[in-house]
């Protein structure tokens, strides 16, 4: 979602090929010739360089633009979400999603592992709140590729099994990155992109 989104409200054109991890295509032989790392998702630049990690696309997507924060202070603060993202709520908020959300018929068996992954995220959920219970954006400046880069899986924690009642200011920022302009649904985003491929 978050290349995506970012796509969306910057209005760069793309065109998605899916790779359907459910079925493994992430390990297949050929998305393995163009990224090596074997996850999603993966961008691929008009001169045929590829970038990995989500917010590593971000960021460059975000080059040039309004997303991008204009001092290196808020540059730097930018990343310290990002990468507070990538080490404390998506390793916890993802998994808990998979096993609740997209594949339900497994969640029986992961019972104790996802109780875990809700702990440790409810831990980052709550120290996210409690920033933005200050700001209405992740940055002073205003909405910026930060806000992108945590929203993605934040936005949909009710779907990992988390009560977003427990955490009314990240409630509050979500309807304010909803407001913003050019934003698109997850499900509206899938819809758009699958109807181009
Ligand atoms: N930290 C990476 C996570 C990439 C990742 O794990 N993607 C998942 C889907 S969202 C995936 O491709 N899983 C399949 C697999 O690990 O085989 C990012 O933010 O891009």
């Amino acid at each position: 979602m978050k290349p995506w989104l970012a796509m969306n409200q910057l209005g760069k054109d793309f065109n998605l090929k899916v790779v359907d991890v459910l079925k493994g295509e992430q390990k297949g032989e050929q998305y393995l010739a163009v990224n090596p790392m074997g996850v999603v998702p993966f961008l691929v630049t008009s001169d045929g360089d590829g970038i990995g990690e989500s917010n590593a696309i971000l960021w460059y997507l975000a080059e040039g633009t309004y997303l991008m924060p204009k001092t290196e202070k808020a540059r730097a603060e930018a990343l310290q979400w990002m990468f507070f993202e990538q080490s404390k709520l998506e390793p916890f908020i993802a998994p808990a999603r998979f096993f609740t959300h997209i594949v339900p018929q497994e969640r029986e068996s992961h019972l104790d592992d996802i109780a875990a992954w809700q702990t440790a995220a409810r831990t980052g959920l709550a120290k996210l709140d409690a920033h933005l219970a200050k700001r209405q954006f992740i940055l002073e400046q205003g909405y910026s590729v930060a806000d992108i880069a945590l929203f993605g899986y934040v936005h949909v924690l009710q779907e990992a099994g988390l009560d977003i009642a427990e955490t009314p200011n990240i409630a509050r920022w979500i309807e304010d990155v909803s407001q913003t302009e050019n934003f698109c649904s997850l499900d509206e985003l899938g819809n758009r992109a699958l109807r181009a491929a």
